[in-house]
This record gives C-alpha cells, sequence and structure tokens, in this order.
C-alpha cells in the first residue's frame, strides 16, 4: 500500500469515529430526568465522581433511649448477616431516627404487585391495609397490573399515596403468571420506573398488612426471609438442587430461603435481579424444566451470589398457617388464606368471550 492510500484510509478511519462520536453525542437529551438511573452496569466501574456540592443535611434534636454497646436490643435472634447486612426485627431500630433521615432525602418508593384472573379479590385488603401502614407519611406509587382494570375498586389513598392500574394479560397457568412477573417489572424499569421512583418492591397480592412497615425496609438489595423456612438446615429447605435447572444451589450452599412474596431495592438492583431471573427461567423453558417453587427457586439463588444488603425477617411476610413462635413479636404482613381450587381455577378469559 502506498503512502497516498494509507493517508486516505486514515482519513476516513478518522472521519468514522467523529462522526460516531458526534452523532452519539447529538442524540443524547440535552436536560436529563432527574431520576433517571444508569442500568448500564459498566458505569458503577467508571463513575467514581463525588459530588462535593451535595448540601449536607442535618438532623433535628431529637429525644430517645440511649444505645450501649453492651446492651443489645435483642439477643433472642440474629440481628446481622455473615455479610453485615441488618436483618429488620421488632425492637432493633427506632423508626423516629430512621424517618427522620428517610425525610431528607424526598424519595419515590414503587411498590409492584400483580392481580389477574381471581386474584382481583385480594385488591382492596391489600391496598386498605398498605394504605395504611406501608411507608406511612412518605411517596409511593402502587403499580397493580391487572387482566381485569375495570374490578379495581376506586380508593381514596392518602395524599402521598398514588395508584396506577396497568393492564397486563393473563396466562393459563398460575405458574406462568407467578414468574412472568420478573420480565414484566424488568420491563416496566426499562419504560418507565427508572425515571418514576428511587426504590422499588415486588409484593404478591394475597397479602394484607397489620402493623407500620416503614423506612427499615430500605436498602440497595432487600430480601425477606421465609418464614416456613427461617429454622431449616439449608440441605433440608426448598431450593431447586437439580443441576438441570439455571436455579439450581449446589448441595452445602445456602444462607437463608427467601420468599419472593416480597423483595426490593434500589431500581438498578431491582432490574438486575429480575433481568438475571428471568433469564433463568426462559433458559429453563428452553430445556424442558420448571424450577421447583418457579421465580422463587431463582430469586433464591441470585441472592445467594448477590448477597442482599438488607434482610427483613419473617416478621415482614408471616404465613397464617403457622403458629406464632416467640421471636415473632409482630406479624408485620400475612399471608390471606386463600382455597387454592378456587383461586387457581380456571376462569373464561373475559377478552375471548365471544
Ligand atoms: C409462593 C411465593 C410467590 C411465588 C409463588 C411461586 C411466598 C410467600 N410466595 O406463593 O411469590 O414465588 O410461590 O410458586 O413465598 N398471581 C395472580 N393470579 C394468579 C396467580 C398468581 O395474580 O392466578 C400473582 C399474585 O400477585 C400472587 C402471586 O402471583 O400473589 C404469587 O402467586 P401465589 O400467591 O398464588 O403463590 P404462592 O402462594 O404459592
Amino acid at each position: 500500500m502506498n503512502i497516498r492510500k494509507v493517508h486516505i484510509l486514515i482519513v476516513i478511519v478518522m472521519a468514522g469515529i467523529i462522526g460516531y462520536f458526534g452523532i452519539t453525542h447529538i442524540s443524547q437529551p440535552s436536560c436529563q430526568p432527574v431520576r433517571q438511573v444508569d442500568l448500564d452496569e459498566t458505569s458503577l466501574v467508571i463513575s467514581r465522581q463525588t459530588d462535593l456540592n451535595e448540601t449536607f443535611s442535618v438532623l433535628p434534636r431529637m429525644s430517645y433511649p440511649q444505645p450501649f454497646v453492651d446492651k443489645p436490643q435483642r439477643t433472642d435472634v440474629l440481628l446481622m448477616s455473615p455479610w453485615l447486612a441488618p436483618i429488620m426485627w421488632e425492637g432493633t431500630f427506632n423508626r423516629d431516627i430512621l424517618n427522620a433521615q428517610y425525610r431528607q432525602k424526598n424519595f419515590v418508593v414503587g411498590v409492584a404487585t400483580f392481580a389477574v384472573k381471581k386474584y382481583v379479590r385480594f385488591i382492596e385488603g391489600f391496598l386498605g391495609s398498605a394504605n395504611k401502614f406501608f411507608l406511612s407519611g412518605h411517596r409511593v406509587n402502587f403499580y397493580l397490573f391487572t387482566d381485569q382494570p375495570e374490578k379495581v375498586p376506586s380508593m381514596k389513598l392518602a395524599p402521598e399515596k398514588k395508584l396506577f392500574t396497568i393492564t397486563v394479560q393473563s396466562y393459563s397457568r398460575w405458574q406462568d403468571i407467578s414468574m412472568n412477573r420478573m420480565d414484566i417489572i424488568s420491563n416496566h424499569i426499562r419504560t418507565h420506573w427508572h425515571y418514576e421512583v428511587d426504590y422499588l418492591y415486588s409484593m404478591d397480592i394475597d397479602v394484607q398488612m397489620f402493623e407500620h412497615i416503614g423506612v427499615e425496609i430500605i436498602d440497595t438489595l432487600v430480601g425477606t426471609i421465609s418464614s416456613w423456612q427461617y429454622t431449616k438446615p439449608r440441605d433440608s429447605n426448598s431450593y431447586e438442587r437439580r443441576p438441570e435447572s439455571r436455579a439450581a444451589i449446589p448441595s452445602g450452599e445456602g444462607d437463608f430461603y427467601y420468599a419472593a412474596s416480597f423483595y426490593g431495592g434500589s431500581v438498578s438492583e431491582v432490574y438486575k435481579l429480575t433481568t438475571a431471573c428471568f433469564k433463568g427461567v426462559t433458559e429453563d423453558r428452553a430445556n424442558g424444566i420448571e424450577a421447583k417453587w418457579h421465580e422463587e427457586s431463582h430469586l433464591n439463588k441470585y441472592l445467594l451470589y448477590h448477597k442482599p444488603t438488607r434482610l427483613l425477617s419473617p416478621e415482614y411476610y408471616w404465613d397464617e398457617e403457622l403458629p406464632q413462635p416467640q421471636i415473632i413479636r409482630v406479624k408485620r404482613l400475612s399471608s390471606v388464606r386463600k382455597d387454592l381450587k378456587d383461586v387457581r381455577s380456571e376462569m373464561p378469559d373475559p377478552h375471548f368471550e365471544l
């Protein structure tokens, strides 16, 4: 290749580079939405810039019992995981201090819940109790996914709470309704929630809240310890152990067993979690296998290898069928007893009726 050809080649390559970066730059919106979360993992590696202009916030003067290092608030339960994630139990935190810290941030929390087919009957109990007990006094957006928006009761919510109803299709198998929640949440984060909320929680609809669930649940990645399995050795609980499933956890491994009824965290962490779990579900489907406890099995695998930064004790999902042991001082949220044969039985799809 002669020198002239080399020059022409260099000019073409340079023009390509300038053109590419020019277009990328121009296509950036000039004004970024305030709440936009970067869902691209690589940004976690490169963005190390600290905002020194951030205003310093000062807590109001408050009066409360003094903490002492030699007087633990509770000695009957584990307060910290081996990776130092706090476990939330009644009697271990002061809600007034947490509220005062949280109020300075002005966060919006989103709650995603699904009421498809006969589960619409649980909407009123869920919303009525959540309006009263869930992050009381703080901004919450409830996102209710349903195939029957006409059946959503009109309810007066507290001024800081909002309800958004989103229509979704139903599936003939209840397991698919439950598992596809991961995909729907992941997609909705990409299209909406990363502009709208700071933290996001997914909750089953067939539950009711009986005590306050406050800002003690807010953290980067949050899982709830199952009320059925919190004392079981890891090899006798419900993890998926078949190596053919993407949800498989090898024997001898496992921390806690987490309930899929209540998990959450920052928008970007919930995006990673739901995307990864649904990828596992999809690969299992392609391989003709379904994990033992559906998306809950995939969630357990994910949380084993991406340790939660905060854990909610079984107070935050207590199964009504279980007797209440002494360590459960409050049942903040409990399942609603349901007749499985009835709620999961087939119902004609109103959208396809002639
Ligand atoms: C467990 C999990 C649940 C899910 C399921 C998968 C707990 C406490 N709950 O509960 O999160 O992982 O196992 O096996 O660990 N739904 C509908 N319509 C339907 C069926 C389900 O809307 O016809 C939605 C609804 O929001 C419901 C959720 O899916 O709360 C989970 O279904 P479930 O409550 O019947 O599952 P369950 O009790 O076996």
